[in-house]
């Protein structure tokens, strides 16, 4: 993988109950400029704190949900730096419990390279962290129209990864995203 591509995004989630404690931490991955730190703006919107680690170049979100009584927090880690950090990836996809590739489902360059890419991120999540489950965001769905989507083309690919499923989403209207994330959550409780 091209260093300049590589563009990763973290988060652990804490799940707490009064006799179970779980912390869980999820990888963000895919192409640059597909909205993954778009998609974590949206989804802890207004609720949020955020700090900024200098050292690394990692932007740090915390937010706290609950669903289905269980306390959940959320912390994500979005890594700003392309060229200085591959160093880390190693650390950064360290100890995730799951995955998220996301892809733009725009009509241009970017969507189709993105589209083609996800293979290679998903072998990248196989060589650092084995088999953890693995999801699929089709992200920017506000771009195109719904009814257009090749959805036989995208459950080609999660059957050929056998990854445990893809998400339409936008993080422009916050289309599909509550329903992603709190499915995530539920596959990974479990
Ligand atoms: P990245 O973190 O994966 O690199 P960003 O991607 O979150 O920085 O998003 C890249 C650009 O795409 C941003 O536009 C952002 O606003 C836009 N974007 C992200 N998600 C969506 C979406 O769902 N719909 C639409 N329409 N745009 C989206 P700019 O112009 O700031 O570069
Ligand atoms: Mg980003």
């Amino acid at each position: 993988m091209n260093v300049k591509e590589f563009k990763i995004v973290n988060f652990s989630l804490e799940v707490e109950s009064a006799k179970k404690k779980l912390k869980i931490k999820v990888t963000l991955i895919g192409d640059g400029s597909v909205g993954k730190t778009s998609l974590i703006q949206k989804f802890t919107q207004g609720t949020f704190q955020t700090d900024y680690i200098k050292t690394i170049g990692a932007q740090l979100t915390n937010y706290k949900t609950e669903i289905d009584g269980y306390r959940i927090e959320l912390i994500f880690w979005d890594i700003a730096g392309q060229d200085d950090f591959h160093f880390l990836r190693p650390s950064f996809y360290r100890a995730s419990k799951a995955a998220i590739i996301v892809y733009s489902l725009e009509e241009n360059n970017l969507g189709k390279r993105s589209f083609e890419h996800i293979t290679k991120w998903y072998q990248d999540v196989k060589q650092f962290c084995g088999e953890i489950p693995v999801a699929l965001f089709a992200n920017k769905v506000d771009l195109v129209n719904v009814e257009s989507l090749d959805r036989e083309k995208i459950q080609n690919l999660v059957k050929e990864l056998n990854l445990v499923g893809y998400y339409v989403t936008s993080a422009k209207t916050g289309q599909g995203l509550d329903e992603a994330y709190n499915a995530l959550i539920k596959k990974i409780r479990r």
